[in-house]
């Protein structure tokens, strides 16, 4: 059994009254960091996921540097459809790639499930030495995207403005897109649960791209994936699902059972608090950007966000996306310790 120093991150998962509020920021473990920028320099990125010793390095930066309440393995959502079979390269400048996406249903025949403990040891390895370089400091977060967000990519090819080819391939090919989804799912579950094998206490699902699915299409192609990840996962480990820019119906939203919800900054933290009520603690939402601004305003958007809430119980601090790569650390240091010395006025 893992003894922690500093659990209030799971205490706040399980929805018990805490002395103060937990936080922590997407890609944490990144380029506004000059630390991370050092070695990132030795190293490209794919080489950077994996090579458990500079994985785990960056992994805990934050953590000493910055002072959040848990660290998140540094890796990406994209080794999934790369152990699947689809050649991903990461472009200096462009960001990742794959060059030959998924395009028709004889696609599928190009990629297949896979065993996590052979084809993503090198996630697991990393996963298992950061908890060991932790040492019971904080809690460690595993992460996936979800079999949307996943699918997305996988034909896509790159990011992209207007999803042209996902959504094509959705109304021409649904019977693909399905099993393709189905197929995520299953190794999504046990490439999470070998995470948590592996010692990470918590897990994330990013749904990135749900945002470009009409209620309905959310309904069809995303929510019952993610449900049975939920289903399967909740018994492991508490889950944090992500679905950003998913906010037509947060009590729907929450019908997935998971532990907690993270939302981006434009949705009212404090509505929708209210909405789910005891069902799920929830996550974020300041916008990224604010950590361009100066410290005393930083201090007081982070002071009226948890000032919305009626309680800071049952709130984990975010960003409502990624920070940003040429944000000041210093700036992110002022917001974390202003939660760690001044959230406690707001629970009760
Ligand atoms: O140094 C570099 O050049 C690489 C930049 C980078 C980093 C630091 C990428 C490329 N991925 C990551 C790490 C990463 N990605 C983490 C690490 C843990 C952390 O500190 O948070 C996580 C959780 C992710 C997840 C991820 N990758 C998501 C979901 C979250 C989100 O941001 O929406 C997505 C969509 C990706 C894809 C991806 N990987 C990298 C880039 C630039 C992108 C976006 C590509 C695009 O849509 O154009």
């Amino acid at each position: 059994m893992k003894v922690l120093q500093n659990d209030l991150f799971l205490r706040t998962l399980k929805n018990e009254k805490t002395e103060r509020t937990p936080i922590w920021v997407m890609r944490q473990a990144g380029r506004y960091l000059p630390q991370y920028r050092a070695v990132r320099e030795k190293a490209d990125f794919i080489t950077m996921c994996k090579t458990p010793e500079l994985a785990a390095e960056v992994t805990i930066q934050p953590v000493d540097l910055i002072g959040v309440d848990v660290a998140i393995i540094f890796s990406d959502i994209l080794v999934i459809p790369e152990a699947m079979g689809l050649e991903f390269l990461m472009n200096e400048g462009t960001g990742p790639v794959f060059p030959n996406p998924i395009r028709t249903a004889s696609d599928i025949n190009r990629i297949h499930e896979f065993d996590p403990t052979d084809r993503l040891k090198y996630v697991l390895d990393a996963v298992s030495l950061t908890v060991k370089e932790l040492d019971g400091r904080v809690p460690l977060i595993g992460f996936s995207g979800a079999p949307w967000t996943l699918l997305t990519y996988m034909v896509e090819g790159k990011g992209s403005k207007n999803f042209s080819r996902i959504k094509e391939f959705v109304y021409r090919e649904r019977k693909t897109a399905h099993k393709i989804l189905e197929m995520l799912t299953n190794v999504i579950i046990s490439y999470l649960k070998a995470k948590v094998a592996a010692g990470a206490d918590v897990v994330q699902v990013f749904d990135t791209w749900g945002s470009i699915l009409s209620p309905t299409q959310f309904e069809e192609f995303s929510k019952p994936y993610i449900k049975r990840i939920v289903d399967e996962l909740k018994s492991v480990a508490p889950v944090i699902v992500f679905a950003k820019g998913v906010n037509y119906n947060f009590s729907k939203l929450a019908e997935l059972g998971a532990n907690a919800y993270s939302f981006d900054w434009t949705v009212d933290l404090a509505a929708v608090k209210r909405e789910i009520g005891d069902k799920a603690v929830v996550q974020g939402n300041l916008d990224p950007t604010i950590l361009y601004a100066s410290h005393d305003d930083i201090r007081s958007e982070a002071a009226a966000l948890l000032g919305s809430l009626d309680n800071g119980n049952g709130h984990i601090f975010n960003l409502g996306h990624g920070i940003l790569p040429d944000v000041k650390p210093e700036n992110l240091k002022a917001l974390v310790d202003y939660i760690k010395v001044d959230s406690h006025k707001f629970h009760k």
